[in-house]
């Protein structure tokens, strides 16, 4: 066991004092039985898919998260997921998406091109090659040689913001500018097994090559199936810096709930990039099924599915 002095050298967190406590001991009282789903943005409709997979077969975990994360994939109105995502600087719609299991399984691809469904690919990895991470060429390689067709991504509505953006070229990542919606999605069944995944096309008018925290295991997604699971929406780059989804299972692990998880991860966000205009949102789930979500700004929402209701919260945040 850790000295409280030992752990608190370890996560360095003012959390860790009175609400360490509390919440260890809250942890274990309010369990909700019975699959939950929650995911990031108003992702209703993908997270009663899953669970619809979820009622039909529990132990199929995957399946809910990819057949929910596909259904974005496909939906030209994200502009931040999959068809119709907003493109690089040059004009190209590239790729990030990670998936991971109950048994620590996971795969994960990185600036793919022309392939609709990144989510897919990603399980493939996981499920047919030594590997956990393909990226660009051979990640678009591997799709082919698994039967993905190459499509056009760009929508044209994405070519014709895309055209208007050329005009200033202007880049600079501002909070909700291009309101955010990457879909992270978790899942846990009625036996408390957890899976989940993660795909976005990335920050609108990226660098070419630019790979952001979705696709990174511990960053834009992190599952242990003996505490729970995170996932995370917004500037990529603050969220690598921290691990932040790591982070948040980890705080789980020590005891918080995870709500309290999700609020110290993104206050060490905020302490270690000292950034207060830039938005990112966390959202957390343990094996009982409590959920907890947090922002650094105002405007974060998530959506939250289980058998008898669905519905999407808005979520508070550090900066009013
Ligand atoms: C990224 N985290 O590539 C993603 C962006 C995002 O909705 O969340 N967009 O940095």
């Amino acid at each position: 066991m850790l000295s409280r002095r030992k752990f608190s050298a370890i996560f360095g967190l003012s959390v860790l004092s009175t609400n360490f406590v509390k919440c260890a001991s809250s942890s274990s009282t309010s369990k909700i039985p019975g699959n939950l789903v929650i995911s990031t943005w108003d992702n209703q409709r993908a997270n009663q898919l899953a669970l619809h997979e979820l009622n039909n077969n529990p132990s199929y975990l995957l399946n809910a998260v990819e057949y929910a994360i596909k259904s974005v994939e496909a939906d030209a109105e994200d502009r931040s997921v999959g068809y119709g995502g907003r493109p690089d600087r040059e004009g190209e719609v590239t790729l990030d998406a990670c998936i991971m299991d109950k048994d620590g399984n996971a795969g994960s691809v990185t600036y793919l091109k022309g392939i609709k469904h990144p989510i897919s690919v990603a399980r493939r990895i996981m499920e047919k090659t030594p590997h956990v991470m393909l990226s660009g060429a051979g990640a678009q390689q591997f799709a082919l040689a698994e039967g993905f067709e190459i499509e056009n991504l760009l929508s044209e509505e994405s070519l014709a913001e895309y055209k208007e953006w050329l005009v200033e070229k202007e880049y600079k990542p501002k909070a909700n500018i291009e309101r955010h919606d990457t879909i992270g999605l978790l899942v846990k069944n009625k036996n408390g097994d957890l899976s989940g995944g993660c795909s976005t096309s990335g920050m609108a008018y990226k660098m070419a090559g630019r790979v952001g925290d979705s696709p990174i295991l511990g960053a834009g997604l992190f599952v242990d199936n003996e505490i729970g699971c995170a996932t995370a929406t917004g500037v990529g780059e603050l969220v690598l810096k921290t691990c932040a989804t790591f982070l948040a299972v980890e705080l789980m692990r020590a005891g918080l709930s995870p709500q309290k998880a999700c609020e110290a991860a993104i206050e060490r966000i905020i302490a270690k990039c000292k950034t207060d205009d830039i938005q990112v949102g966390l959202i957390a789930m343990n094996k009982e099924g409590q959920i907890g979500a947090y922002s650094i700004q105002p405007g974060f929402v998530y959506a939250i599915t289980e058998e008898t209701a669905s519905r999407t919260k808005e979520v508070n945040s550090y900066f009013k």
